[in-house]
């Protein structure tokens, strides 16, 4: 999957009117917008369309999928009929379920995204000691696609080695979690954030900035 800028949105914001307001303030410079259940269990699922059709961009369903395969294929089916461009899966359930996402995104010409590590301070106990496992799984079942924590660059750049240069990773928690952006685009290919750009009181200032700051480290080589 390409991303504009290197920045795909998070809209957590779980009002709809100001999701979609604050979204179309900083869509002249990203195309990709992931969505989660903040959004989708106060809107609808009739969101990602709204959002695809008023602001031509692709969303990434956040779904973090993690049941048995029969379960994550009817997640997945349902997912891509209401037109999100891909969904994010959990690996810790195992290979099959993994699979059972990736039967489904392939059969609709959809991506899916494996979680590998969380971002979150509480993940060191589970996520944190099995993410290298999930991450080889991951390449054994040939997924291209990959979501890895801004603030743990160890494990986003052991990530990263397991994965290879060709596979896509996103990344989670620069901001409000703490994470930095030239540090963590060493090793990801594309930031996620959320909070510093939707919370912020000229959210389109603030994209910005942040282009700006993605820029300078481009023209100094990162
Ligand atoms: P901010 O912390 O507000 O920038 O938002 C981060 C977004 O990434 C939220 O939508 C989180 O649910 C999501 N996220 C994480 O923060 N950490 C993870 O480990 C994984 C995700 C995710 O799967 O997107």
């Amino acid at each position: 999957m390409m991303v504009e800028n290197n920045i795909i949105l998070a809209m957590d914001l779980t009002d709809p009117t100001k999701a979609l307001r604050v979204t179309a303030q900083v869509i002249d410079y990203i195309d990709t917008v992931k969505i989660g259940y903040p959004l989708v269990l106060s809107a609808g699922m009739g969101c990602i369309q709204e959002f695809k059709e008023e602001l031509q961009c692709k969303i990434i369903a956040d779904f973090k999928v993690a049941d048995i395969p029969e379960t994550n294929e009817k997640i997945c089916n349902i997912t891509f009929e209401y037109g999100a461009d891909a969904i994010i899966v959990h690996g810790f359930p195992g290979p099959d379920s993994i699979k059972a996402c990736m039967d489904a995104a392939n059969k609709k010409g959809k991506e899916i995204f494996l979680l590998a590590d969380m971002s979150h301070p509480g993940s060191e106990k589970f996520m944190g000691k099995v993410s290298e496992e999930i991450a080889k799984l991951g390449v054994q079942l040939g997924v291209g696609n990959y979501v890895a924590p801004a603030t743990k660059l160890e494990s986003l750049m052991r990530i990263r080695r397991i994965v290879g240069d060709d596979a896509f990773i996103i990344s989670p928690g620069v901001g409000f979690q703490g994470g930095e952006i030239i540090k963590t685009l060493k090793f990801a290919d594309a930031l996620i954030i959320g909070r510093t750009i939707y919370l912020s009181k000229n959210p389109r200032k603030t994209m910005e900035e942040l282009i700006e700051i993605l820029e300078d480290a481009h023209q100094t080589g990162l």
